[in-house]
């Protein structure tokens, strides 16, 4: 009886996880995505901005967040200290929207970019256009009044705002009230302007390069709240459970506190500027998705503490280069998938797998070694392996494979640290596009 009781504590203690968690991966620049994740997010938002229910232009969840924005207007903006939940409540009803076109759409891979202004300022910019958020102006009535070009903040007023170490200050003063918040509202026009401007789509592209700002702020460990404690309130207007969305879910209560690192909620967010995006100091904890996804057209780098558990199952995919550097680690029991490469002009992110390894994408045993270990991959296609040791200097000290030919399947080889100090060590892998790095101890 006991153990029953135990099971449906369990199973709640899940369900309640799983309205919480869920995937949402890499946040790119809206320059930076592929055509087939504009056409899929393109898709998503007519379907939600025009609702289930038929309830005609703005009847869905799109109208509904911008209704509830602007009903709660002074709740969610320009708070006092005590009760300031501008970021938050902002990222968590952008993660809420996106969660919804994934589950509209039943495509995991489904991200609402960010539209970074200090870059792409001008009317003429591709995201007016009819590939992008330009139709939905005349189509949902927005009446964007948008200015031919530029006013924004630069890239060094988004640094100099970095600089401000006061949570509070920061996000009042250094943000909301700045013109890195107001502009993108402003310069738009329109729907943007007023209370409910989350029924424009340039709302959460704008709110979510603000968030990303956030992201940034919170990053630098010198300015992070002591003890992840940014906020005097534990909850938010929306998610305190009483309200019932369009889609006819309600919502759960959200401590701000508990989202102030975009991790808590999966999210990354790509570097436009090197065409990089970092992984790192994550837990994959899929609960609510078969398999949490990270695509990207460039380059990803996973590295330091990014963890795909035994039990869950991760899958990147990139156009360019996935590289795994030491602190990657997919455990054993995990499932980890990379995707490289055939990216066409469609942008279809079609790919061929270079390493599936449901044990590990590249290992070595035993580690820490005296004398000899023995390192394996495998490989999910033919495809030229490179491997090359290197010391904790970053030195290469051994090459073990050079380019050469290797046939789909488990692949070992053996590594002699006889001749070698006792230390840190790293091994290296290449094949195709895809590198990884693991770390090996040598003892003596
Ligand atoms: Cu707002």
């Amino acid at each position: 009886m006991k153990y029953i009781m135990n099971i449906q504590w369990l199973l709640l203690f899940i369900m309640i996880m799983s309205s919480n968690a869920f995937s949402q991966g890499i946040r790119k620049d809206y320059t930076e995505m592929t055509d087939d994740e504009r056409i899929a997010l393109m898709s998503a938002y007519w379907e939600l901005g025009n609702d289930q229910n038929q309830n005609g232009p703005l009847g869905g969840l799109v109208g509904e967040i911008g209704d509830f924005h602007r009903d709660n207007f002074s709740d969610i903006h320009f708070n006092q200290r005590e009760s300031d939940v501008f970021f938050a409540w902002h990222r968590q009803a952008s993660v809420e929207l996106q969660r919804a076109m994934k589950n509209e759409l039943d495509n995991e891979w489904i991200t609402i970019p960010y539209w970074d202004w200090t870059l792409s300022n001008s009317k003429s910019d591709a995201l007016w256009g009819n590939n992008w958020i330009g139709p939905f102006n005349s189509a949902w009535g927005l009446n964007r009044s948008t200015f031919d070009s530029g006013g924004f903040p630069t890239q060094s007023d988004i640094d100099n705002a970095l600089t401000e170490t006061d949570f509070y200050t920061f996000s009042r003063s250094s943000v909301e009230q700045n013109p890195i918040h107001s502009w993108g509202h402003i310069w738009t026009g329109g729907t943007m302007s007023g209370g409910d401007s989350p029924k424009d789509p340039t709302f959460f592209f704008h709110h979510n390069m603000v968030d990303k700002i956030w992201a940034e702020w919170h990053d630098d460990e010198t300015k992070s709240c002591p003890n992840n404690d940014c906020y005097v309130k534990t909850n938010m207007p929306r998610y305190d459970g009483t309200e019932t969305n369009a889609l006819g879910e309600s919502l759960p209560s959200v401590d701000p506190d508990d989202i102030v690192d975009p991790r808590s909620l999966g999210i990354f967010y790509s570097d436009r500027a090197n065409s990089l995006t970092t992984l790192n100091r994550y837990t994959v904890s899929n609960i609510s998705t078969s398999s949490e996804k990270f695509g990207y057209q460039y380059k990803i780098e996973a590295m330091d503490d990014f963890l795909v558990p035994s039990g869950n199952d991760a899958e990147f995919r990139s156009c360019n280069v996935i590289e795994l550097l030491p602190g990657f680690e997919a455990a054993n029991g995990s499932d980890f998938h990379a995707f490289i490469g055939g990216c066409d002009i469609s942008g279809e992110r079609v790919g061929e797998e270079i390493i599936d390894n449901e044990l590990m994408p590249l290992r070595n045993y035993p580690n820490p070694f005296t004398g000899q270990t023995t390192i394996e991959f495998t490989l999910s296609k033919d495809t030229p392996v490179t491997l090359f040791v290197s010391d904790a200097m970053g030195r290469q000290i051994a090459v073990l494979l050079n380019n050469d030919q290797k046939t789909e399947g488990i692949h070992s080889l053996t590594f002699d640290g006889n001749e070698y100090p006792a230390g840190m060590y790293y091994y290296t892998i290449q094949a195709g596009e895809y590198y990884g790095t693991q770390k090996m101890i040598l003892a003596k």
